[in-house]
């Protein structure tokens, strides 16, 4: 299958480095400080989700009521050991692979996005070696609502001068499938949890499998 696309908005977390580890590291000691019980599982409905929606979803399994200056607090605390384990991050976290297949697509003609629900966007790009490199970048700072709201999304084509029908998403969280289709995307799936929806328009094989579909 062939997609006839102009441009390529891609999700940060987890589609072009795996800081989704790091985010796990950061709620479960949250969690565990707040005696709350956390998994990967529980961590998965967190892909692509903004920051306080992921705290309601851990607060889930919480007996106890937070206000709301207590759950700030909580996520600045998750936000600030997230932070402390990105300083570590360099130009090797960014893989081979994806280094090379977004050369490749830019040499090809396509408009390269970020579209990330993540505030931490241009601080994770710049640690990695690709804080010039996209033609635009729309995250959480751009945004009121994040995905499954398709709203990054639209924002990325608008930066990009794009209709949405030109654009490919390349996500790998069931929420950013769903916003991709919401905005009028073309949505490819990358790993488990987008592949498992059942929404999406394409699976990808590998990140490098974009270059035999675009
Ligand atoms: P921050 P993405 C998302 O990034 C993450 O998948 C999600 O786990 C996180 O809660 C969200 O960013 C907000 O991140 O706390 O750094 O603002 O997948 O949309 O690139
Ligand atoms: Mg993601």
């Amino acid at each position: 299958m062939k997609f006839d696309k102009k441009a390529v908005i891609f999700d940060l977390d987890g589609v072009i480095c795996f800081t989704d580890k790091f985010h796990y590291q950061a709620w479960k000691a949250l969690a565990d400080r707040l005696g709350i019980y956390f998994d990967e599982k529980i961590n998965n409905r967190l892909r692509g989700v903004s920051r306080m929606a992921s705290l309601e979803i851990i607060l889930e399994r919480s007996d106890k009521e937070y206000s709301q200056e207590e759950k700030e607090a909580f996520a600045e605390e998750k936000n600030n050991l997230y932070r402390d384990l990105l300083k570590n991050m360099s130009p090797s976290d960014l893989t081979d692979e994806v280094k090379d297949t977004l050369i490749e697509l830019r040499r090809r003609g396509y408009k390269l996005s970020i579209g990330s629900s993540s505030k931490n966007t241009k601080f994770i790009l710049g640690q990695i070696g690709l804080g010039d490199f996209f033609d635009a970048i729309a995250d959480g700072t751009d945004i009121t609502r994040s995905k499954p709201d398709p709203e990054v999304f639209l924002v990325a084509a608008k930066k990009l001068g794009m209709d949405p029908a030109d654009c490919a998403v390349v996500e790998d969280a069931k929420a950013g499938i769903e916003a991709a289709k919401a905005g009028g995307m073309t949505a490819l799936a990358l790993f488990g949890d987008a592949k498992d929806c059942g929404l999406e328009d394409y699976d990808l094989a590998s990140f490098g499998d974009l270059l035999t579909i675009l």
